[in-house]
């Protein structure tokens, strides 16, 4: 399977679940102003809505959106417990999550990437805080879904992880602070990062 990607981008969210499940990628950096991918393709032949994460499966088709693209994933490879079981009350719980980080929080970034007005970024920064202010009171000493690490943890990482980018101070958020430490270093999600070329070596 092929990801499309650009590093910290909401696409590190698949890659996460794929390294966390142990699925091998292969790994396509995508040039997101310029829509053209690292083989040189126009990406919005691969995916016409023009943004990653697309995920080429081995026959062919392709498929996009994080919560679909991380629950597709993580179900190839349910032994790694990367999502409760289809249909279960459990699942409904991580897609409730995943609508939630998606729709709440990634989408409050907007403004804040791509060139907002003044007034479109303070609205968004006030939105942001407000989200993340639910998430710290939702936090366990674990993961988002109790003891097990599952795709919303690896979805929830990434767009957390734009608020130092962002110059959004999380003092206010001690318990999201110690997640992100606690995710940030698994294995699985290390050899992601590395992969972005977003850590060290
Ligand atoms: N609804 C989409 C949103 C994806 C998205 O916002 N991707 C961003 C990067 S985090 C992107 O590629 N933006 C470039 C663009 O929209 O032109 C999803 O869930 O996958």
């Amino acid at each position: 399977m092929k990801l499309y990607y650009s590093p910290g981008a909401c696409s590190l969210a698949p890659h996460i679940v794929a390294c966390e499940a142990g699925i091998d990628l292969d790994l396509c950096r995508v040039d997101l102003r310029k829509k053209k991918t690292e083989d040189g393709d126009d990406f919005r032949d691969i995916n016409p809505k023009g943004y990653v994460p697309a995920l080429r499966i081995d026959d062919g088709e392709v498929l996009t959106e994080v919560p679909a693209v991380v629950q597709y994933l993580a179900d190839q490879a349910p032994d790694a417990g990367l999502a409760p079981p289809a249909g279960s009350r459990e699942r409904y719980h991580m897609q409730e999550w995943l609508n939630f980080i998606s729709t709440e929080v990634h989408k409050s970034f907007v403004p804040l990437f791509w060139n907002g007005t003044d007034a479109e970024k303070e609205s968004a920064r006030e939105k942001i805080h407000q989200r993340f202010d639910f998430i710290e009171d939702k936090l366990g000493p674990d993961y988002l879904m109790g003891e097990s690490f599952t795709a919303a943890d690896a979805y929830l990482f990434t767009i957390a992880s734009w608020l130092e980018r962002q110059h959004i101070d999380t003092e206010s958020w001690p318990r999201l602070q110690a997640y992100q430490e606690r995710v940030r270093n698994r294995p699985g999600v290390r050899r992601a990062l590395r992969e972005e070329g977003l850590l060290g070596n």
